[in-house]
């Protein structure tokens, strides 16, 4: 059994993501069928179904269920995070931004597409987020959905992913304070992460005392994905080339290791874990499973 099956015995974390990414996967392919203008619905469909570990949209089902809400009730609106998500990748790999050439393992959008369809393909999927969970999102109150939609709205926009990359752009090639990095991953990743916890649980029925926990949690495990991506990237490179330091420590990005040191990057993803975690003791052990493992599986993965 694993190591954090102590807590909740009967729990089968792979199973439980195994059988979640199924569903979201099932949902995304439905939500973009091929149609005409062909060539835009394929592009579209090339970077949603691309794989991605899919950990918004099962946090959105997870947080859903956690306040006691069914599944089917924060599908819509799980889709709809994957896609703004999706988008955000597709216009990062542009050449006017991270000129990148492979993502989730395949050519990026605008190599496989060109330039122009792969801009196109991302506005697509973030109107398209927006239609959808009005569109798609049923047995939930308007006002419920309305306060969903506003919150993914200012997750995305410019006090959300935008002023995010906007200030990673401005801070290439300048010395970046530990505020300012912070700054830059709280809104480019934690931003988003945040909103699908958040609508999740809206979309399941809750309070608005359980709304700002489930918040605060989604806060912690936001940069607590971002620390660790940071961490991973050098103990990744150090553990292929076989030294002590790996490409960030070498380049000029800014990365907590980089600006904390490895060991003090460490003991912050380990305090931003334990936060995250107590937020959950005030819901249902049982309920909160889910989540719990989340946290770990963020503070623990290997990718
Ligand atoms: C959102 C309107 C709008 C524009 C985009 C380009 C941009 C503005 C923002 C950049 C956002 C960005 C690329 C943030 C990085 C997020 C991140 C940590 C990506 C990796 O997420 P994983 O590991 O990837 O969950 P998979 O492939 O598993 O889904």
């Amino acid at each position: 059994s694993k190591p954090n099956g102590l807590v909740f015995p009967s729990f089968d974390f792979d199973d439980y993501m195994a059988t979640k990414a199924t569903l979201i996967n099932k949902a995304l392919d439905e939500s973009v069928p091929m149609q005409h203008p062909v060539k835009i619905h394929e592009a579209m469909r090339y970077s949603l179904l691309a794989g991605g570990k899919r950990v918004r949209p099962i946090l959105c089902l997870s947080a859903c269920e956690l306040v006691g809400g069914d599944v089917a009730l924060a599908i819509p609106m799980a889709c709809a995070v994957e896609m703004v998500h999706t988008m955000s990748l597709i216009h990062d790999d542009l050449p006017c931004m991270d000129d990148d050439d492979l993502r989730r393992g395949k050519p990026t959008n605008h190599k496989a597409f060109g330039e122009d369809t792969a801009v196109l393909a991302g506005d697509a999927l973030l109107s398209l987020a927006f239609e959808h969970v009005a569109v798609k999102t049923t047995n939930v109150a308007a006002h419920r959905v309305v306060r969903a939609i506003a919150e993914l709205g200012s997750a995305v926009g410019s006090e959300g992913l935008v002023a995010g990359q906007v200030e990673d752009l401005s801070s290439e090639g300048k010395q970046v304070s530990l505020d300012e990095l912070e700054y830059i991953h709280v809104h480019k990743t934690a931003k988003l992460l945040e909103a699908a916890v958040v609508c999740g649980a809206i979309m399941g029925g809750a309070n608005g005392i359980d709304v700002e926990r489930v918040r605060s949690y989604a806060r912690c495990i936001g940069l607590l994905f971002q620390v660790v991506d940071d961490i991973l990237d050098v103990t990744k490179t150090s553990q292929e080339l076989g030294k002590t330091a790996g490409k960030d420590l070498a380049t000029d990005k800014a990365t907590y290791p980089k600006l904390m040191g490895l060991d003090k990057a460490k003991e912050f993803a380990d305090e931003l874990l334990g936060k995250a975690i107590e937020e959950l003791n005030h819901f249902n052990p049982n309920k909160a499973g889910p989540l719990n493992h989340l946290a770990k599986y963020i503070a623990y993965r290997q990718n």
